[in-house]
């Protein structure tokens, strides 16, 4: 049984290509910078959107065609895992991602669930084994199951933060069993709606808990070298969500002495809802040295909402990947494709015509965020504008040489401050020759 009979593997055919169904620009094995592409971005496919999403949003139904879906929920569970391993094999992609609710039927009670989901695990490692994919990183969906109406680390009802703490138990165990090196922990409804009946530091303070009872449980079944990873997001489905962006989210991680084991998953829509640029994001992280994962995507500068468009904009993904070369990669993360077809893409090949273009573009973005590290644009750049510290005043000012009544002598002293132009948008002009 196949579920995608026309499709043969997708393969690299160069630039000329007119084979919608090939790469015309990644291509796996191609040395950049002295490690293969494939190794620079260690995609992923998410399984929610490509294996789960139906096509509906609030004015319509489903419209996707699956030939996955049947009339029992196990059965599809199962098709699911067939299909998604025959689409991961065929891309020619290493990792997957997954909520433990994308694989497996819910069912009637909690104890139902966790038998459902062993049952699909071991067909998933089963798939894992024959065909040497690996999970980039699995989490707890803690949002779609309605007792999280209130958050669930965050909730009110303690009963509700127990069911949300055995989910992440059971997604630890999953992950070591599966081999996992990241845990993603994406807020869902850790946020609030209004502040008129919210303790806020009471509830932070609940989630900070749980985040160290999952790096205390880690480490207790021996799985101490899973990195922990926060997705922030600031709106969505809450109206304030706490891990709002990077930066809420270090100062989050460090208030409560997590940075030891966590590192940030940078969603480039999530940026765009919490109004930064994706390189912002990565930048701050970087900063901190907590540029852990990267969901690909992007939205739309015209909407307000979190669309998860397949990424195409290859500018915003030139300046990702160069972060991504200066952070000396991404390793032990990756890139998952934390992105949905359009409704309009509703044919089963969508899938394979989608991520190709996300591909393809991550690929461009990669040669030339290369070429710019080469050639040392940026740092160019950058040693001219801050070369007043290179020297006397400047140069006593970093190496910690100075006061205030020093520097204020100096002031008294030199009248004739002079800048000079940044001659931005000659900057601008010339970073558009390396892209395009
Ligand atoms: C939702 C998030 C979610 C996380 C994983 O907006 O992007 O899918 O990536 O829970
Ligand atoms: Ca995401
Ligand atoms: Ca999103």
């Amino acid at each position: 049984m196949t579920y995608f009979p026309h499709i043969e593997k997708i393969k690299y055919e160069g630039k000329e290509s007119t084979n919608p169904f090939a790469f015309r620009h990644y291509n796996p094995e191609e040395e950049v910078l002295g490690k293969p592409m494939k190794d620079h971005m260690r995609f992923a496919i998410a399984y929610w959107h490509s294996f789960v999403n139906e096509g509906n949003d609030p004015f319509g139904k489903g419209v996707n065609q699956r030939t996955w879906l049947t009339e029992d929920p196990m059965e599809t569970a199962k098709n699911r895992v067939e299909a998604a391993f025959e689409f991961f094999e065929k891309l020619g992609v290493e990792y997957f991602c997954f909520h433990d609710m994308d694989v497996a039927p819910f069912g009637n009670s909690l104890a139902e669930f966790f038998a459902n989901l062993d049952e699909i695990v071991d067909l998933i490692e089963q798939k894992m084994q024959e065909t040497g994919i690996k999970l980039l990183w699995n989490t707890a969906d803690r949002h779609t199951n309605p007792i999280y109406v209130n958050g669930a680390a965050s909730s009110n009802n303690a009963d509700v933060y127990a069911v949300s703490a055995a989910q992440v138990k059971k997604g630890i165990d999953i992950s070591k069993r599966l081999g996992g090196k990241n845990f993603v922990f994406w807020g869902g409804r850790e946020g609030y709606e209004t502040l008129l009946n919210t303790d806020m530091p009471f509830e932070e303070e609940n989630i900070a808990r749980l985040y160290k009872m999952a790096i205390d449980y880690s480490n207790e079944i021996g799985h101490g070298e899973l990195t922990f990873l926060l997705e922030p997001k600031p709106k969505e489905p809450m109206k304030h969500q706490y891990d709002f962006d990077a930066a809420t989210s270090m100062a989050f991680l460090q208030k409560y002495g997590l940075t030891d084991r966590f590192k940030l998953n940078l969603e480039a829509n999530h940026a765009t809802l919490a109004g930064h640029t994706f390189e912002h994001e990565m930048a701050v992280a970087r900063s901190y040295n907590a540029l852990g994962s990267l969901d690909a995507n992007q939205g739309d500068m015209l909407l307000g909402w979190d669309t998860d468009e397949f990424p195409t904009d290859l500018y915003t993904v030139t300046l990702a990947m160069y972060e991504v070369l200066e952070n000396g990669g991404l390793e032990p993360g990756g890139i998952n494709f934390d992105a949905k077809v359009r409704r309009t893409s509703f044919e089963m090949d969508d899938l394979f015509l989608a991520h190709i273009a996300g591909m393809d573009t991550f690929a461009r973005g990669l040669k030339a965020a290369a070429r710019l590290k080469e050639e040392r644009f940026f740092d160019q750049i950058k040693e001219e504008r801050y070369a007043s510290y290179q020297e006397g005043i400047g140069l006593e000012i970093i190496n910690d040489q100075t006061d205030l009544k020093k520097l204020s002598e100096y002031a008294l002293n030199h009248n004739d401050v002079e800048n000079k132009s940044s001659h931005i948008e000659y900057v601008k002009a010339k970073l558009n020759d390396y892209i395009y």
